[in-house]
């Protein structure tokens, strides 16, 4: 994937060798593969993978795989003074140290920047995966609201629980560790996931599927019992927050322009949103583009990336309205469940 592209980089900055060594989600990204250990080798002609031995991996266009055996980086040292290529964004200490010994002579390039570009736009194929990890992830909610009653679901675990076995029995993988917060826990942004009972109040889900190494990201929220009135309002007036810096999306548009619109909307409660309006999403859940206040990037065709605004009241409560965008001419949502509050 976009490795005729990355090579035509390399060409251009003189780079002769780039190494990436696991964990790193740039090999995932070459290889569309997930493998834990490997090296991913990549010149302005070739591109090698090396894998363990008890990883299968499947065949892939323009990348030759091979297995580590002993000795197996002499073959690929040298002394000539090459430019190495190199993500700084994920190389430890202890790589770095070793591919001096491997490569005395080397200049070392940073590459992050590079693979970011590219990673940002993405491809077709890229968002097929997102938009199929979008629908499993919508498939546990809506079976979640078929499903809940009180007798079965006590605690947030046991909502976290169902949600995951929902995404695991449709073939997918959890993407990232899953949010289900009652009430004042959901005050708490990243709140971890406890065994708080079940009771009266707005109950917050924010999790995502990931298929073939790709994420979805979507939070909604569910009233157990009535709301009031003024519970009713403030939910309201999110998802006007919400809807609004989704309709505002279109090409040119900054994703500070975007922060901006919710922010608006929110008036006074402004101070109640904490964080970013939402991220770029891919193989990565957090990644590039920066979707938040003050960001100059604009949104252009191939860009996934998340809308999620939220109001947090500490030791009352907190809400917030999570969906997964793609830009391809039109903003289109990727995560189709919906957001009229439902009462459970
Ligand atoms: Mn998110």
């Amino acid at each position: 994937m976009k490795l005729i592209e990355f090579r035509s980089i390399l060409r251009k900055k003189k780079i002769d060798l780039v190494w990436l060594s696991s964990p790193d989600p740039n090999i995932t990204y070459f290889t569309q593969q997930a493998f834990d250990p490997a090296i991913l080798l990549v010149t302005q002609r070739s591109a090698v993978v090396y894998v363990s031995a008890l990883d299968k991996a499947k065949p892939i266009k323009g990348v030759t795989i091979r297995h580590f055996k002993l000795g197996w980086q002499k073959k690929i040292s040298h002394n000539r003074a090459i430019s190495l290529g190199v993500n700084k964004d994920k190389l430890t200490v202890a790589t770095y140290e070793g591919l001096k010994k491997l490569f005395p002579k080397a200049r070392f390039v940073d590459i992050s920047k590079d693979v970011t570009v590219l990673r940002t736009t993405k491809t077709s194929a890229e968002i097929n995966k997102i938009a199929k990890a979008c629908t499993i992830t919508d498939n546990a909610f809506s079976s979640f609201v078929k499903k809940f009653n009180r007798r079965k679901f006590k605690t947030e675990q046991d909502v976290a629980l169902f949600l995951e076995d929902s995404i695991k029995s449709q073939g997918g993988g959890v993407g990232f560790p899953t949010i289900v917060a009652m009430g004042k826990n959901a005050a708490v942004p990243h709140h971890k996931v406890s065994l708080t009972p079940l009771k009266r109040g707005f109950l917050l889900m924010d999790f995502g599927a990931s298929y073939k190494n790709y994420n979805a990201d979507m939070t909604r929220m569910v009233f157990l019992g009535k709301p009031t009135k003024a519970e009713r309002e403030m939910y309201g007036l999110l998802l006007k927050a919400q809807e609004s810096a989704i309709e505002t999306a279109s090409k040119g548009v900054t994703y500070g322009e975007l922060d901006s619109v919710s922010r608006k909307i929110l008036g006074k409660y402004d101070k109640q949103f904490t964080h970013a309006l939402g991220h770029g999403i891919g193989i990565d859940v957090h990644e590039s583009p920066r979707v938040g206040g003050g960001s100059k990037e604009k949104i252009e065709r191939g860009h996934v990336f998340t809308i999620e605004p939220g109001v947090y009241f500490p030791g009352k409560y907190g809400l917030r309205i999570e969906d997964t965008l793609v830009f391809d001419g039109k903003t289109k949502i990727l995560t189709k469940s919906s957001k009229k509050l439902i009462s459970l």
